[in-house]
């Protein structure tokens, strides 16, 4: 099990946020219905050899489990969640790698374009992973079935849920809650909740 870092700090609630024990659920515009037959996962853009896996491949693909908290810019904290799928190194390879030029990640979602922008350096880490699994059970569609990005060191809205593509690009490139004034960046330890303009 891979333990991602944040999860080992004395204290491990952010800055004006609370634990909660529940899991709410929180999304623009409802969950998409996807079936995995035409489900397809494309990584795009500045890699060295773009690919599309489709379910079944994707399923073939090696696993890692991650124990991770997860934090919502609303302010809530789910603590110790373990998340189980592929992580983001073993898709990366599966491409050939990134391109030198790579810089910013964006993640698209099956929910009529919904997209979310991070930079590739906090996308590229031990700790992140495209998900189907939750403290042992699927994922629920409501909680991004069949698979989510989990980035757990940044605020939960970058793990974008109902995940179909990951575009790597050389200049940022807001997504639908950026584009909002949310945080281009997102990092819950420095309450980098609303960006410029907001
Ligand atoms: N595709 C997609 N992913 C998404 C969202 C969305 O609207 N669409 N909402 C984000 C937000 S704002 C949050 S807080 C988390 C919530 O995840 P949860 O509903 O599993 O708690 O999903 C993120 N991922
Ligand atoms: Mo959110």
């Amino acid at each position: 099990m891979i333990v991602s870092p944040d999860t080992q700090r004395e204290n491990r609630v952010p800055p004006g946020q609370s634990e909660t024990l529940k899991w709410p659920v929180l999304d623009a515009f409802g969950p998409p219905r996807i079936n995995t037959a035409e489900w397809k996962l494309s990584l795009s853009g500045l890699v060295n050899q773009p690919i599309d896996f489709t379910w079944e491949q994707f399923c073939d693909l090696p696993r890692v489990k991650v124990f991770a908290d997860f934090h919502c810019v609303t302010r809530w904290s789910r603590l110790s969640n373990v998340w189980e799928g592929v992580s983001v190194r073993e898709l990366m390879e599966r491409a050939g790698g990134a391109k030198a030029e790579a810089r910013y990640v964006v993640a698209h979602g099956y929910d009529g374009g919904w997209t979310t922008n991070l930079p590739f350096s906090e996308f590229l880490v031990d700790d992140a992973l495209v998900a189907t699994h939750h403290d042992g059970e699927p994922l629920t569609l409501e909680h991004g079935a069949p698979a989510r990005l989990i980035v757990p060191r940044l605020y939960a809205w970058k793990s974008a849920k109902w995940l179909g593509g990951l575009e790597f690009l050389p200049e940022d490139r807001a997504g639908f809650w950026e584009r909002n004034g949310y945080h281009m960046h997102g990092d819950p330890w420095a309450e980098e909740r609303f960006g410029h303009g907001w």
